[in-house]
């Protein structure tokens, strides 16, 4: 079936899959540049540590800013949509010789990301990084009963207000600055409260941070368990809720592995919707465990996207991608996230909602469920394609080849 085809077919059920196309054509998804080294970064040498962990060994990971960006151009070619560019703190760019701690970084140490951003008319996200760092004292860092690891702590997510506005400034773009630490404990603790009540206390000090509302839009995340600190998770899901809901300006953040495994963040989307004025998205694959496999188009991964589509709060939600998968080609993994993610949306926005949704409230769920079943199998490959072909981008699967080729002459020389 041709574009044209589609289109007809789509039409019958009220559908302008034209429209569809323009839409995500302009809709900002967040490429977090991390997937290219593992999560490791320029400002250490040590391992990551804080819960999370990458596995694998693929040979040809960035190991310098400019291997990280050339990566990035390789892959950011690969894939359709708008992107918006997430910077972790550890990703500084220091000169030669000169060392930074992450409690005294300055905007200046991001010019250069500020430089590629900018070349390429994106965005930029940013995140403090309070792991893979040897002030993390006893799994904590912002709930630390240690004063002065607090401080330190503090000091950083203070430091990454201050670049998270220049960011803003510089690309005329706001700032999605996450935060998100591993506090935790390995085994059963003797105080649940007071870490919590230290935390809540230093997010407020990051906050008391002057920035402008409307260009830093600071966040908290949460988790339920990471790896060493299984026993309690200090940000854990109603800690970062509550936070939000009660610290104007701060919204939530939900990363779809940090639940449990039979919960879904397509059903807590238009929970928060229904009370945050905007909400944010880590969107990864967790296969058993917080594992951050690589997005595919499977169906909760649609089924989040259908959620923000829906409920036109396409300009409320900041979607994010958040996995790192080290057992595979990177920029493969990159571009087959991003790519599922967009395929995601775009079927999301080739779905009649109006007439699905008038389906429900009627109570006419015969009909519902005929009709949901029967969307699956439209020609939405065709528009796909065409959406590519649009964005100027590889429609089918030939865009491995690009990336076999790369690998042979950039990657296995590193
Ligand atoms: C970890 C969180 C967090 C990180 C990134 C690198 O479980 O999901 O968002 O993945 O900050
Ligand atoms: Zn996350």
């Amino acid at each position: 079936m041709s574009y044209i085809d589609a289109k007809k077919k789509y039409a019958e059920v009220g559908v302008d899959t034209d429209r569809a196309i323009e839409i995500l054509k302009n809709l900002p998804v967040s490429l977090h540049c991390w997937q290219g080294d593992d999560v490791i970064g320029f400002d250490h040498d040590g391992p990551l540590t804080g819960g999370i962990q990458t596995t694998g060994n693929y040979p040809g990971k960035a190991k310098t800013p400019d291997e990280l960006m050339q990566d990035l151009d390789k892959a950011i070619s690969l894939m359709p949509g708008k992107k918006k560019l997430n910077v972790h703190a550890c990703y500084a760019i220091f000169e030669d010789g000169e060392f930074v701690d992450r409690d005294k970084i300055e905007p200046k140490h991001f010019k250069k990301w500020v430089d590629f951003a900018k070349e390429r008319n994106m965005g930029i996200d940013f995140n403090p990084t309070f792991f893979s760092h040897d002030k993390v004292k006893d799994n904590l860092t912002l709930s630390s009963p240690d004063e002065e690891t607090r401080k330190f702590w503090i000091e950083h997510g203070k430091a990454c207000i201050r670049i998270s506005e220049y960011f803003a400034k510089e690309t005329g773009i706001p700032c999605v600055m996450n935060i998100w630490t591993g506090d935790g404990f390995k085994d059963i603790p003797s105080d649940r409260l007071n870490p919590r009540i230290r935390y809540k206390e230093s997010i407020e000090e990051i906050l008391s941070e002057p920035h402008d509302p409307n260009l830093v839009k600071p966040c908290v995340e949460s988790k339920v368990f990471g790896i060493g600190v299984e026993a309690c998770t200090v940000g854990s899901a109603e800690f970062a809720l509550s936070f939000a809901a009660l610290h104007e300006g701060c919204l939530p953040l939900m990363d779809n592995g940090h639940y449990h495994p039979t919960e879904v963040v397509s059903d807590k989307i238009p929970a928060l919707l229904a009370f945050f004025p905007e909400i944010a998205l880590h969107i990864t694959r967790p296969i058993r465990w917080d594992s951050d496999h690589v997005v595919l188009y499977d169906d909760e991964t649609r089924e989040m996207a259908k959620e923000i589509v829906r409920n036109n709060a396409t300009d409320r939600v900041y979607m994010a991608l958040d996995y790192f998968d080290a057992s595979i080609n990177r920029i493969s993994a990159w571009v087959v996230g991003f790519r599922s993610w967009q395929k995601a949306l775009l079927s999301a926005l080739c779905t009649p909602n109006e007439s699905l949704k008038k389906l429900q409230d009627e109570n006419n769920m015969t009909e519902l469920m005929v009709m949901q079943e029967e969307i699956k199998l439209f020609p939405f490959g065709d528009v796909w394609e065409e959406y590519c072909r649009v964005c100027g981008v590889e429609a089918s699967f030939k865009w491995l080849d690009e990336v076999k080729k790369y690998e042979e002459e950039v990657l296995l020389k590193r």
